[in-house]
């Protein structure tokens, strides 16, 4: 029976070194949810790398057979291969390319090496686990080349990509050295996935620039296969955050925030620490609301939690430093003895301490200065089972396609945004209600488990729509048949397509003349008195008599305008 097989850079287990041994953490996120349904079936299994360096080879056997039983096969990375593969290229050039932060981004040969390097160890990987009919769903950045390394030796398996950040305009890409590789690489799939039509769009047209494929409603067509792409918004597990939003746990923590907290009104951000996410705009827009509206000096408190993310990258730590001292500057010309303008928490929560937090804020602010998805609003959404909150989302993250009820802001533009966070905390709570509820019914219906099932099923349709429009080769029987019934019949109608059939496609195609073999071929047809030969094709008249005029053969030229029958030859008519 057919398997499917999971490939992503990390495993959803973290594997750790502790001075009691190696220690095997579960990934709570939403991803490990929702494709846990998959991998965990019998048979299945997930490739990727489980987070730590080997001290020895006893090691990796003992991980492998650990993993094993928790359907998952490592990939073991070295200390430089995670530093050029993924560091280096996946993380200082993909990661700043893909989110518009060009000025971010390296351009290392080395890292580019390191790339392809692992893409292929990935490869093996899978290739060790695969069938050759096998599906395949590989994620995310770090993988691009991956699908066409599979298709190159599994050319029969079902291949899925997608990608979890922005696919960014044309004129982003086209910056990369090795752009072409890049796209090269995805087209190794049946179906590409995106988060959004937007970013769908940018990758057929940057399809279409640089490998000058035509694409027609979401269908590559390459020389070999039809690659389908498409856009899959992901969910989340929208049942666990309603239940960890109404667990006992989460009702005793926001107890405790609500009274050191006093009656502060509370404004919550969650992000890892990155320069895409728009966290010092943010700490500026909430300093302007305090400037415009002295009215909600000691009244509203920002709780922002930025949990630690690539901190030894020097663009980090600096983004780090303008936090920090943001933060320390506007807490110490606004707060009082009582009161806190900003909470800022350096480091991450245990899910129910979030859960408490998403129950507290009247407002979220999600407010990335670009984002391929992002699923803290979808998270708070859920979590507000009592219909109160407003959710502030920027305009782009991939959310706010979907999250139209949200307040919509553009990061950039401060006064727009601190206008926002006042309208939100003004706002009546009939119409929060409503705002909230047309989003949960979304965030509820389209979760992690149906956008699953949605990629699952299409990557299945992906194959099919292949197999129908594939070119079938004639087996040996019905050649066979073709001959015999060819000889056995007294008259015979041959109507044969011109260019893709009698020729080959050529670039410019008034040079896809007939050859002298071919001029051959259909003289000695045209020669049979059995035979009628009728040569179809959308090209001109013209071209056609000049190429075939004086062969005794029909012509349906121009699309079926002109007719031509043999015993006219000479010149065509219209039907
Ligand atoms: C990529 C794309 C896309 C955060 N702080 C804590 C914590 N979190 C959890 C949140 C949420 C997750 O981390 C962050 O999800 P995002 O969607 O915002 O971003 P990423 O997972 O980094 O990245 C993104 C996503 O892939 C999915 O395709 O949406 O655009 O960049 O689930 O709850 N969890 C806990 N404690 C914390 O302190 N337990």
């Amino acid at each position: 029976m057919p398997r499917t097989i999971i490939v992503s850079n990390r495993l959803p287990t973290k594997v750790q070194r502790t001075p009691d041994g190696l220690t095997f953490q579960p990934s709570e996120g939403g991803l490990a949810t929702g494709l846990g349904s998959i991998y965990r079936q019998e048979g299945n299994v997930w490739v990727g790398w489980p987070g730590l360096f080997l001290e020895d080879v006893t090691e990796e056997q003992y991980i492998t057979e650990a993993l094993r039983g928790d359907s998952m096969a490592p990939v073991f990375l070295t200390e430089s291969e995670i530093l050029d593969y993924y560091e280096g290229f996946s993380n200082s050039t993909l990661w700043p390319t893909f989110h518009y932060f060009p000025q971010f981004a390296t351009y290392e040969p080395a890292h580019w090496a390191a790339y392809v390097a692992v893409n292929e160890k990935f490869c093996q990987a899978v290739l060790a686990q695969a069938g050759p009919e096998d599906t395949i769903w590989v994620h995310d950045y770090q993988l691009m080349l991956l699908p066409a390394l599979l298709r190159a030796a599994r050319p029969e398996a079902t291949i899925g990509f997608f990608l979890h950040i922005p696919f960014p305009s044309y004129e982003l890409l086209r910056v990369l050295p090795w752009r072409t590789e890049l796209l090269l690489g995805l087209l190794g799939a049946d179906l590409v996935g995106f988060h959004t039509f937007g970013y769908m769009r940018h990758f057929l047209s940057a399809v279409t620039h640089l490998l000058g494929h035509s694409t027609t409603n979401g269908m590559i067509e390459t020389p070999t296969r039809t690659v389908l792409v498409d856009a899959f918004p992901m969910g989340i597990d929208y049942d666990r955050f309603v239940e960890a939003a109404a667990s006992d746990e989460a009702i005793r923590h926001e107890a405790i925030y609500r009274q050191a907290l006093s009656t502060s009104r509370i404004v919550l951000s969650i992000d890892r620490l990155d320069y895409t996410k728009g966290i010092a705009q943010r700490l500026l827009a909430f300093e302007l609301l305090l400037l415009r509206y002295p009215e909600w000096v000691g009244q509203v408190s920002l709780i922002m939690v930025v949990v630690p993310s690539r901190d030894q990258v020097p663009q980090y730590a600096s983004l780090k430093q303008e936090i920090d001292e943001l933060v320390g500057r506007i807490n110490a010309q606004f707060r009082t003895i009582g009161w806190n303008p900003i909470h800022y928490f350096y480091r991450s929560f245990p899910l129910e301490e979030l859960a408490s937090l998403y129950r507290l804020a009247e407002v979220a602010l999600v407010t990335p200065m670009r984002d391929g998805m992002n699923l803290v609003a979808k998270e708070f959404i859920a979590s507000k089972a009592d219909g109160r909150g407003v959710l502030i989302l920027s305009e782009r993250a991939g959310a706010a396609r979907e999250l139209s009820d949200a307040l919509l802001i553009n990061p950039t533009d401060l006064v727009g945004h601190a206008e926002a966070l006042h309208q939100a905390l003004v706002m009546p709570e009939d119409e929060q209600a409503q705002r909230l509820d047309a989003m949960r019914a979304l965030v509820k219906r389209y979760n992690v488990f149906s956008w699953t099932r949605l990629f699952m099923n299409q990557l299945t349709y992906s194959k099919m729509k292949q197999h129908t429009l594939a070119t079938d080769f004639l087996s040996p029987a019905a050649i066979d048949r073709l001959v015999a019934d060819y000889r056995a019949a007294p008259r015979r109608l041959l109507l044969l397509d011109y260019d893709g059939t009698l020729t080959g496609f050529h670039p410019d195609p008034q040079r896809a003349e007939p050859d002298f073999e071919l001029r051959l071929l259909l003289r000695a047809l045209a020669d049979n008195p059995q035979n009628r030969v009728v040569v179809i094709s959308g090209r001109d008249r013209t071209t056609l008599q000049k190429w075939l005029g004086d062969l005794p053969i029909d012509f349906i030229a121009e699309h079926g305008v002109w007719l031509r029958p043999p015993a006219r030859s000479g010149s065509c008519s219209r039907p």
